[in-house]
């Protein structure tokens, strides 16, 4: 292992700071050197998961951290992955922006007998000997929480066989957060005879383009059911637009509002009732990394893939409470 040798000085030369030399109160630890490779900083999620790893892997805790923002693009990411086996760090950790693309920058890494942690979203890939574990969620099971909650939300709006017109706004293209959100609404459509996707957008996790998307579709003034947006940001900026358009967000006679994440202002607009539920996605990974690098430190076995348990919050049983207690 290539660890960084660190000085802790216990009294320093008062001219310029200089490290007095070999005085007994020196002492030599090690930090274990992490590059973290981020998608970026597009969502509430995002912020709330850096700050979880920065703090989780601080040096207070025996680690030095090498962060990158890679502004959601996979080439800063591929960048930064490079740099990081150049600095020949102990660990890379990864959340990758989509899912296909990283076999030759991951062998890399391997090559340089470099281990690799996946957090939040995954690879996909045909050598699983790529990386070291995986932390994340289980966007798969997430979506059919909100896709079953509809199902019986629509029973009781007595819409269970008259159409159901649902827009749908999707996370960044290709991201596992997408893909497994995206095919549980795709699925429960296939299945229900009377649900059909009237519009379809990318909406890349972000308010901003959710707002833009959602603006052109409202244009038309279609009837509209349900909005499902694959995080807070988008339903938000869905909402932003619908309302300007004249649309009523709510369960029992609006636009019924599907949300993921569940993070302080997502939760807040379910208070309100203006999302009518939200899919619980935990962004605080940097402990479980921690805990997996501290294992694999000392030569303990780890669980491959792990997923973090979640819940979901609906509009008729949130309360301040559930808001207040939460750390994001
Ligand atoms: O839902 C969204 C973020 O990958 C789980 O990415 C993450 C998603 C999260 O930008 O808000």
């Amino acid at each position: 292992m290539k660890k960084v040798a660190v000085l802790l000085i216990g009294l320093l030369a008062l001219a310029g700071c200089v490290p007095a030399p070999n005085t007994p109160d020196q002492k030599e630890s090690e930090l274990i050197v992490v590059g973290f490779s981020q998608v970026g900083a597009e969502s509430e999620w995002r912020v709330a998961n850096t700050e979880s790893m920065k703090t989780a892997l601080c040096e207070a805790n025996g680690y030095e951290l090498i962060y990158d923002d890679a502004r959601q693009e996979q080439e800063n990411q591929i960048r930064a992955i490079r740099s990081f086996i150049q600095q020949d760090v102990d660990y890379i950790v990864l959340s990758p922006n989509t899912e296909t693309g990283w076999d030759s920058i991951l062998q890399e890494a391997k090559d340089a007998h470099i281990p690799v942690i996946l957090v939040d979203r995954r690879i996909e890939t045909t050598d699983e000997s790529l990386f070291t574990a995986y932390i994340g969620s289980d966007f798969g099971l997430e979506g059919e929480m909100a896709v079953q909650w509809l199902d019986e939300m629509l029973q009781k709006r007595a819409q269970q066989s008259s159409p159901v017109n649902i827009v749908h706004i999707q996370g960044t293209l290709g991201s596992s957060a997408q893909i497994g959100r995206s095919r549980a609404l795709e699925n429960a459509v296939f299945h229900h005879a009377n649900w059909r996707v009237i519009a379809k957008e990318d909406g890349d996790f972000t308010r901003a383009k959710a707002y833009e998307v959602m603006s052109a579709i409202v244009k038309s003034k279609p009837q509209i059911d349900v909005v499902y947006c694959e995080n807070d940001g988008e339903a938000l900026g869905a909402i932003d637009a619908l309302e300007q358009a004249g649309y009523e967000c709510n369960v029992w006679n609006g636009v019924i509002v599907i949300a993921f994440d569940a993070t302080h202002l997502g939760l807040s607009y379910c208070l309100d009732g203006r999302i009518s539920l939200n899919v619980e996605c935990n962004p605080l990974q940097g402990p479980y990394v921690a805990n997996i690098i501290s294992a694999l430190e000392q030569g303990k076995p780890i669980e491959k893939i792990q997923h973090i348990e979640e819940t979901q919050f609906d509009c008729f049983t949130i309360t301040q409470k559930d808001i207040d207690g939460r750390a994001y």
